[in-house]
């Protein structure tokens, strides 16, 4: 069996040894599910960025610059951080320089995993079958909200963790926190995801149509992997 662990924020993650393992980074509102759906709509790559500085240095470089603080479009940008910007035609075949509040911090805090990967509901069966097939561990990184555990990660990855469970332990009392989470919501999980403080603060924002889609499960069949700085979806998802 393979272990996996989660960290359920990105501030936690310096307890954690990431080497030779696979980091899953999971921001269901909204990054992952955005970056998911870029790339499984057309999108060349998705360079991350934890800061609007270096943002802007990306996007003078030419590339398509997305900007989120605070669930809000950051001036001065193309795209801001919900799903049907990713999936805009004119992006095909694009370069995006993304950075968001807490989602590109998550990856930033994975750098020294062997492989980097990103997941949401919008992918999450293919997600599964590929840590089946590999050898490493697993390391489930959350992005949260500015270092507090959120709800909709932590539903995801128990429902993730749950899936793997004929193939992958879980390491720590926070991986069995998330099982026990899943376990207890699974009949409900969308409303109690809904009800989080996350979904709430979106839901302010008007912007509840991005929440129900991120909520779909497997309309993507794609890994995005973190290749040479910039997420792509390769053909052959072993490699
Ligand atoms: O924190 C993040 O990375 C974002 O996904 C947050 S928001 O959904 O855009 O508010």
């Amino acid at each position: 069996m393979k272990l996996i662990e989660v960290c359920l924020s990105p501030q936690l993650a310096h307890l954690f040894s990431f080497e030779g393992k696979i980091a899953v980074i999971v921001d269901i509102l909204r990054a992952t599910s955005c970056f998911v759906t870029g790339l499984a709509t057309g999108v060349r790559s998705i360079r991350t960025v934890s800061t609007v500085d270096d943002c802007k240095i990306w996007q003078n470089k030419g590339y398509i610059g997305a900007a989120e603080r605070g669930g809000m479009k950051v001036e001065g940008f193309t795209l801001g951080n919900s799903p049907y910007e990713y999936m805009n035609k004119t992006l095909v075949g694009k370069r995006i320089v993304a950075t968001t509040t807490n989602g590109t911090y998550a990856i930033e805090k994975s750098g020294k995993a062997k492989k980097i990967i990103l997941a949401s509901f919008l992918n999450i069966s293919s997600i599964a079958s590929y840590l089946q097939t590999r050898d490493e561990n697993v390391i489930i990184v959350c992005a949260g909200w500015e270092g507090q555990v959120n709800m909709e990660d932590t539903l995801f990855t128990g429902t993730l963790i749950d899936s793997l469970s004929a193939t992958h332990q879980p390491s720590g009392d926070a991986s069995k926190l998330c099982i026990s989470s899943y376990l207890a919501e699974r009949d409900k999980l969308s409303d109690t995801i809904l009800e989080g403080e996350h979904a709430q603060r979106l839901i302010r924002l008007d912007l509840l149509k991005d929440i129900e889609y991120c909520l779909r499960w497997n309309l993507f069949q794609v890994v995005p992997q973190l290749e040479a700085g910039e997420f792509i979806v390769q053909s052959n998802l072993n490699s």
